[in-house]
């Protein structure tokens, strides 16, 4: 009879944990991360398109966007810190297997799809922009089978190995075709330093799903050199996760330091120092 209370207990447990994700009676076709979005830009003559990866890897789920796919609504939640992560939700209805409408008064001329290719499943928005020129969003999601929320998401999250390293004079150590983890934490910002030589071109990057500013700053850690804040060099064939990047020709031999910041952002990022040929470097018109 014991034993028989404890499952009638742990049964309840997993009504109420699968509840808090599974709100009312409502039957849960799938749940999905975002691993993919695409936006395309299409008229006659232009073709322009941006894409952004999701690499859990690199950051453990923390800036994942993870949709529930009901028979009547569409569940989107994301990692809002101090909101929590109740998402939006969206007016898609699935009206069938292979369709949904968008019941928006306003953009009642859009049009939602999905299929699926292999295991991911892709969701296309297409709508107008101005009669001539339409907008295709690509949303591609693999199915999510972790706990939810992730646990990263509601962790706070932790200062890394390198810290403290917020000036110059306490700055970690980057080397040449090195690449490192960190994280970004409320009001962080991260410090570095390398031996550039004269004459030798370097191309830094930041890679991750925050905004992150990078700034490389003189032998003195105070003067700046260059600045970089949303990937504006505009350089072709990038990652699609670099978020800022600097090329700089170094003419002094000497010790430089670098700088990352969150853009008032928190999470996890990549940066990467290299030598570079800059003849080799193309970029957009
Ligand atoms: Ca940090
Ligand atoms: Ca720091």
């Amino acid at each position: 009879m014991k034993n028989v209370a404890k499952l009638m207990m742990a049964l309840c447990l997993i009504v109420l944990l699968v509840g808090c994700f599974t709100p009312g009676s409502e039957s849960v076709i799938g749940t999905w991360i975002m691993v993919e979005t695409k936006e395309s830009l299409s008229t006659a003559l232009i073709t322009d398109a941006d894409s952004m990866e999701y690499d859990p890897t690199l950051d453990n789920y923390y800036s994942g966007i993870i949709y529930k796919i009901t028979e009547d609504k569409f569940y989107i939640y994301e990692n809002r810190r101090d909101l929590g992560f109740e998402g939006d939700v969206s007016d898609i209805r699935m009206t069938n297997d292979s369709l949904y409408t968008y019941n928006n008064l306003h953009t009642d001329s859009s049009g939602w799809s999905f299929h699926f290719d292999g295991g991911k499943k892709l969701i296309l928005q297409t709508y107008d922009v101005d009669g001539l020129n339409s907008i295709l969003l690509e949303y591609t999601l693999e199915k999510y089978t972790g706990d939810f929320p992730p646990e990263s998401w509601t962790m706070v999250l932790e200062d890394d190995d390198y810290e403290p390293d917020n000036d110059a004079i306490h700055s970690s150590n980057i080397l040449k075709d090195q690449t490192q983890f960190h994280t970004i934490t409320a009001d962080d910002q991260d410090y570095y330093k390398f031996d550039a030589v004269a004459g030798e071109s370097y191309i830094i990057k930041v890679l991750a799903y925050m905004d992150a500013d990078l700034t490389l700053y003189d032998a003195d850690g105070v003067t700046r050199i260059a600045y970089d804040k949303k990937n504006d060099l505009d350089i072709l064939g990038l990652d699609d996760k670099v978020k800022s990047v600097l090329v700089w020709t170094c003419n002094s031999s000497e010790m430089y330091y670098l700088k990352v910041s969150g853009d008032s952002k928190e999470g996890h990022y990549q940066i990467n120092l290299a030598d570079v040929d800059i003849s080799t470097i193309n970029y957009e018109d």
